[in-house]
This record gives structure tokens, sequence and C-alpha cells, in this order.
């Protein structure tokens, strides 16, 4: 495992230069041919689990198939599952000699929330890994697959700080997501880039890749421990003139087990995080990070 090097980021605009810094990141979008990029750095995958136990194990056998060598290290982190989901995967990991050493299990001691999850991760990898990569541990996308793409994509340009798979860019494919969820998502993507400005494709896209120097130089601890922690999170990268961004394309569908959460309750936090965002950051001019972490604070 390499230590982690990478850029650090010039100092993020204060509040006070907020009004003049309105800057925002450069966009590239992308559809890089299919590869196994080396030379790379170490990488940390994280995979946040939720009563996923019948999923997970096809995830990890995935990644691991198709992009093992590439993985430093897989953290699977359960969020309290009720299914057993923490000890299905320590006991696949012990019977398979591929996975013991590169997958870690950590539980959560109680359910901290899909961010808080994240952030765990985030916390438990930088420092230590050049990349960190988020994979979901639903069967939503083919996991191997999707990270070899997404690396594909850190590997064309070395300027590339993070890499975001778009299920609304050229070569995505939603065939098999439900026309619900599609236009969902289309309309808040459509509503975030009407309020922020910033060219999205992907307004809540989870699925990324990102250099960890670059992350440890934003305030993500500060960002919401609940379900929106992506959308907070593409904002505050979005937003951040010095970064470059590319999209790559998602190939997306319905999860086999089925979608846990209520899609009214979630539009409308989505809607109030716009809201709360676009006052603060376009109207009253504060800086990005103090706008985005007001747009949905973390729990105390
Ligand atoms: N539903 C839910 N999923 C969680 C939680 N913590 C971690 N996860 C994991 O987060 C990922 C995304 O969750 P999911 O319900 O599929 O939301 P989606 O983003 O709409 O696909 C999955 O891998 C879940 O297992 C949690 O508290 N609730
Ligand atoms: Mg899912």
């Amino acid at each position: 495992m390499r230590a982690a090097g990478g850029r650090a980021l010039p100092a993020a605009d204060t509040r006070a230069d907020g009004e003049r810094n309105m800057s925002r990141a450069r966009v590239v979008r992308s559809q890089p041919r299919p590869g196994r990029p080396a030379g790379l750095g170490s990488l940390a995958v994280i995979i946040p689990t939720y009563n996923t136990g019948a999923t997970v194990p096809s995830v990890l056998a995935s990644l691991i198939a198709s992009a093992g060598d590439l993985i430093s290290e897989i953290l699977v982190i359960d969020n309290a599952s009720t299914d057993g989901t923490a000890q299905t995967v320590a006991r696949i990991v012990a019977e398979d000699p591929a996975m013991s050493g590169k997958v870690v299990v950590t539980s959560n001691p109680r359910n901290l929330g899909y961010g808080g999850s994240i952030k765990r991760g985030l916390a438990e990898t930088t420092g230590r890994f050049d990349l960190v990569a988020v994979l979901h541990s639903d069967d939503q996308c083919d996991a191997g697959a999707t990270l070899l793409t997404l690396l594909s994509g850190m590997a064309e340009d070395p300027a590339t700080d993070v890499v975001l798979a778009s299920r609304f860019t050229r070569g995505a494919d939603l065939e098999r997501y439900s026309a619900l969820r599609r236009a969902g998502n289309g309309f808040f993507n459509t509503l975030t880039r009407l309020v922020s400005g910033y060219p999205m494709s992907d307004a809540g896209t989870a699925i990324m890749v990102a250099r960890t120097s670059v992350l440890a130089g934003l305030p993500t601890e500060s960002l919401t421990s609940g379900y929106r922690f992506h959308p907070q999170l593409n904002l505050l990268l979005y937003g951040d003139g010095r970064l470059t961004i590319r999209e790559v394309p998602l190939e997306w569908h319905d999860a086999s087990l089925g979608n846990r959460f209520s899609l009214t309750v979630y539009g409308l936090r989505l809607l109030k995080m716009l809201t709360v965002f676009g006052w603060r950051r376009r109207v009253r001019r504060w800086s990005l990070a103090d706008a985005v972490i007001a747009a949905e604070p973390p729990p105390d």
C-alpha cells in the first residue's frame, strides 16, 4: 500500500471571499474506453451496507474478479443491519483467500444514517490511500465494471480530482430503471442546475472515485448524515473552482430487493436543501462551504 500523496488544495474561500469567488469546478464529460488502468496509486473502496446480506456477496465477488489487483482495501461499513449482513460478509471473506486481507468489515454501533456511514469510510481511508471509491451493496449496477469505468475516467487525465458516475450522460443505460425514478431524478437534476448554476448531469449520484488528498481539504464531516449526503457533497464539489470533475456513464437499474425509503420525504427534504443552498449562496453570497453546510447541517 502506498502512502497517500496527491495534490493538496489551496485554501477555500472564506465567507468574506465568498462574495467574490463564485467560480465552479471544471467539468468534463467522457466515455472512457473500458480498461484496467494501472499506476493510479492505492485504492480503497467503501461499501455501506444495510440489510443487504443477500446482494453484497455478489458485489464483493464482482469487485474482486474484475478489479481485485487494483484495489488495496474494500471497506464494508455495516449500518446496524438486522439481517446479519456483517456476519455474512465476515463468513464469505474468511472462506475466500482472494478476499481475506483485502475486505475489512466494520460495524457501526448503531445506525449512523447513510451519510454517517460514508463519513466514517472517508475518515478511515483519508491519508491511508491515494484514491477512494464509493459503491453500493445492492445490485443496481455491476460493481466491478462500474469501478473500472470510474478508474478509466481517472486515468484519462492526471488533472482529474473526482470521477462521478452519471445516470444522465451520453452512454448511460437506464433501461431497467423505473420511469418514476428516472423522472424524479431528472426533475431534481434540472432544479439543481437552475438553483446552483452548476452543469451537473446527475446531481444525486453516489457512485464515485476521488483523490483522498482532495477530499481531505473539504468539510465532508460537516455534511448531513442522512440520505442527502451525496446531493450535498456534489454541490460542494461542483461549486469548487479548484477542482476538475469527470462524469462517466453509469449503467443503473432497479434493486432486486426493492427500495426502502419514501421518495416523497426524500424529495421534500431535497427541495428544502436546494432552497436553503440557493438562498445562502446565490442571494446572500455566503461562501460555498457555509452555504452547502447550512443547506442540511449534520446532527449535533
Ligand atoms: N436504506 C438504507 N441503506 C443504507 C443505510 N446505510 C447504508 N445503506 C446502504 O446504502 C446503499 C444505498 O441505499 P439504497 O437504499 O439502495 O438507496 P439508493 O441510493 O436509492 O439506491 C446501499 O448499499 C445500502 O445498503 C441505511 O441506513 N438505510
Ligand atoms: Mg440502491
